[in-house]
């Protein structure tokens, strides 16, 4: 991490926007000045640009903190701000999904054909008795239906529960059980890697088995898309087709109007403990920084982009900036249901000459994986329609940022470095490409209205050139509402630490370069960001010694060239096992073993055998000594440990 930290604050290249597209921004100084001036007022001006059904009178509420509310007496529909308002306005025949297959399938779906078909799933909804308030699950491949969906369960006043589709079935299970969910609309299978990959099972197998938990099964029907074409196990009264009861439903359907604070979603991230959060989002505030951050940041002229947010719709990215974000804002997207580099390696760039994206928002991993594969492969393609590049979920170092700029935007498409969380709902630091001279490397500044500091273990600011920690000074319009049925966990994990100021942790180190800008510096707890996903040490941690060779386990994020972090585990075997195994394989099987528990996003890199832990004398695994022998460093301080031999144990081992 230092040799990191010296690199970054060595970077002295700035990139100012050019003045055609200073011009023509969406996103303007004048912003900052306004919410300068008036936070609150400018958070309202921005709410109007929505449809309500019920105008707002209040703006914020923090008399009750860390619970806001925003706008809280105001009414209004999310899925009729995301289509009917735009058919309304004579915007039908605009497309708003340009979906491709990875088997190269397409599908061009107007505003007026999505309208018509959320009407559809909405009625197909209230038949099966899901209203305001009710939970579903959603576990689907990257098709038009899985948008579809969302804005469905909206429409209708239900909260929604995605579930990435690489999770496994106990991830699943974990999930719909924690939010009781009475629905789980999924797809037979979907294309990944060149082949179908099936999801029904999956959640065949979460419905079924359940081993004398004690837990109520929620679920009383699943909705199921035909898209894999492969074979699948039925359930006769509780499995339904989509292509047989969507099409057959109404396409009249009022949207009703629901209260600001209504809740629209629960998405569940890694935490700091095994258990994953589910982090709630309600419906005024969230829509409305979706959409601002969508229109500055990504800078969308609605009647002329064609945007792409390559993120699945089962993280907050997805949620947020392929979803709500461009919906409300009336955009053209595109939608790819596949991995970038199936069937060649070049499929990304291919899909961007197809539909001549001109805005295009991606992870760093992502283009570290491309600049591995090197330039030659972009280069075949004709890539001048991009005018605007972004990153999100994990720092972007300055080498991969500037092959992004040079490689992708021909050197002179300005970059966003869009620093967000799950937590924050939407965007809070990041450039105003019309008007920030960009850093190759850091997030920069707090977008208009938001407030953010970097502070000591005090809570006092550091000040410019110095680290700490990233704190949220003021409260903001999509902050999540709390976690699924855990208020506690919802003050301790964020509220806690700085009670007394009212701050929000974000759990990222941070620092301020000497014109104050942001520089994110990773997670500061035992959340390890692998290919900007978030996982924690502790869930797979549990994950390793539900295995039956397992004692004892510790999970650490290890520097990866490629995924930023990754997964290394230390394992105990236990005793009993070697007596009756033998241990060959049994790192590859523990490897497998993860995969399957919470998906293969999780599987470790390295799985390391080894006789003993490092301890303080407290008990606790002291987990930065095992990250230097995973990244092959010298070990460091020992001296704390309880057995300080236990290190040199360990590295003999390992090597
Ligand atoms: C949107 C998203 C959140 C964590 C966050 C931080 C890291 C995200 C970043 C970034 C540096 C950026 N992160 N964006 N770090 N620069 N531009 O990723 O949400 O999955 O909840 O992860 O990701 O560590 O705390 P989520």
């Amino acid at each position: 991490m230092s040799s990191q930290i010296d690199h970054l604050l060595t970077e002295t290249r700035r990139f100012a926007p050019s003045a055609e597209f200073a011009a023509h921004a969406v996103g303007t100084a004048e912003l900052y000045a306004r919410a300068a001036e008036d936070r609150e007022g400018f958070w309202a001006e921005q709410a109007r640009a929505l449809h309500w059904h019920t105008p707002f009178t209040r703006v914020l509420d923090w008399s009750n903190p860390p619970f806001a509310t925003w706008f809280d007496d105001g009414e209004l529909n999310v899925a009729y701000n995301c289509l009917d308002r735009h058919v309304e306005a004579g915007n039908g025949e605009r497309v708003a999904l340009l979906w491709e297959g990875e088997n190269g399938d397409e599908r061009r779906v107007t505003y007026a054909e999505l309208t018509d078909e959320v009407k559809r799933v909405a009625n197909v909804l209230t038949r099966l008795g899901i209203g305001a308030g009710d939970r579903v699950a959603i576990y689907l491949p990257m098709i038009p239906e899985a948008v579809a969906a969302m804005l469905a369960v909206a429409r209708v006043g239900a909260i929604h529960s995605v579930v990435f589709g690489g999770f496994s079935a106990d991830s699943l299970r974990a999930r719909i059980d924690d939010a009781g969910a009475r629905l789980v609309i999924t797809a037979d299978g979907g294309y990944r890697k060149g082949k179908v990959s099936a999801l029904k099972p999956a959640v065949d197998q979460a419905l079924a088995d359940r081993g004398g938990s004690g837990v109520q099964e929620s679920v009383e029907h699943v909705l199921v898309v035909k898209r894999g074409g492969n074979e699948i196990e039925w359930t006769e009264g509780r499995d339904l087709w989509w292509h047989e009861e969507v099409p057959a439903a109404s396409a009249d359907h009022e949207a009703q109007a629901f209260p600001a604070e209504n809740p629209l979603f629960i998405l569940y991230t890694s935490g700091t403990t095994g258990k994953p959060k589910g982090i709630l989002h309600t419906s005024g505030g969230y829509l409305t920084q979706a959409a601002f951050t969508n229109r500055v940041v990504h800078d969308i002229h609605p009647e002329t982009d064609v945007y792409w947010c390559t993120a699945d719709i089962g993280w907050i990215t997805g949620h947020t900036y392929v979803t709500y974000g461009p919906l409300a804002n009336g955009a053209t997207q595109v939608l790819y249901e596949g991995t970038p580099d199936t069937p060649h390696p070049g499929r990304w760039w291919e899909v961007i000459e197809k539909y001549g994206v001109t805005v295009f928002y991606t992870a760093p991993t992502a283009i570290r994986s491309f600049m591995k594969i090197g330039r030659a492969v972009p280069q075949t393609f004709d890539l001048s329609s991009l005018r605007l590049l972004g990153s999100v979920g994990e720092p972007i170092n300055p080498e991969a940022w500037v092959w992004y700029r040079e490689i992708i935007g021909a050197g002179a498409a300005p970059i966003v470095d869009t620093w967000w969380q799950t937590e924050t709902g939407a965007i809070m630091i990041s450039a105003l490409p019309g008007v920030t001279e960009t850093k190759p490397g850091s997030a920069q500044v707090p977008l208009p209205g938001i407030s953010v500091d970097v502070v000591d273990d005090a809570g006092e600011p550091v000040g410019n050139g110095n680290g700490g920690l990233l704190v949220v000074t003021e409260p903001w319009p999509s902050m999540l509402r709390g976690i699924w049925g855990d208020p506690e966990r919802f003050v301790e994990t964020y509220w806690e630490k700085f009670a007394d100021k009212g701050y929000y942790f974000a759990g990222d180190g941070a620092r301020l370069d000497e014109d104050g800008d942001v520089w994110l510096l990773g997670r500061v707890d035992d959340v390890m960001n692998v290919s900007g996903h978030r996982l924690s040490t502790a869930e797979i941690e549990s994950a390793l010694v539900a295995h039956e060779a397992t004692a004892e386990a510790a999970v650490v994020g290890a520097s990866d060239e490629t995924t930023g972090q990754a997964v290394a585990a230390f394992v105990i075997i236990k005793q009993s096992y070697l007596t009756a195994h033998s241990p060959e394989g049994l790192a590859q099987q523990l490897r497998q073993w993860v995969g399957e528990q919470i998906g293969p996003i999780a599987r470790p890199r390295d799985v390391y055998i080894v006789e003993e832990l490092p301890k303080t004398r407290s008990g606790k695994i002291m987990r930065r000594l095992l990250r230097d022998v995973a990244e092959g460093r010298e070990v460091g301080d020992t001296t704390t440990l309880a057995d300080t031999a236990v290190m040199s144990v360990i590295s003999a081992q390992v090597r």
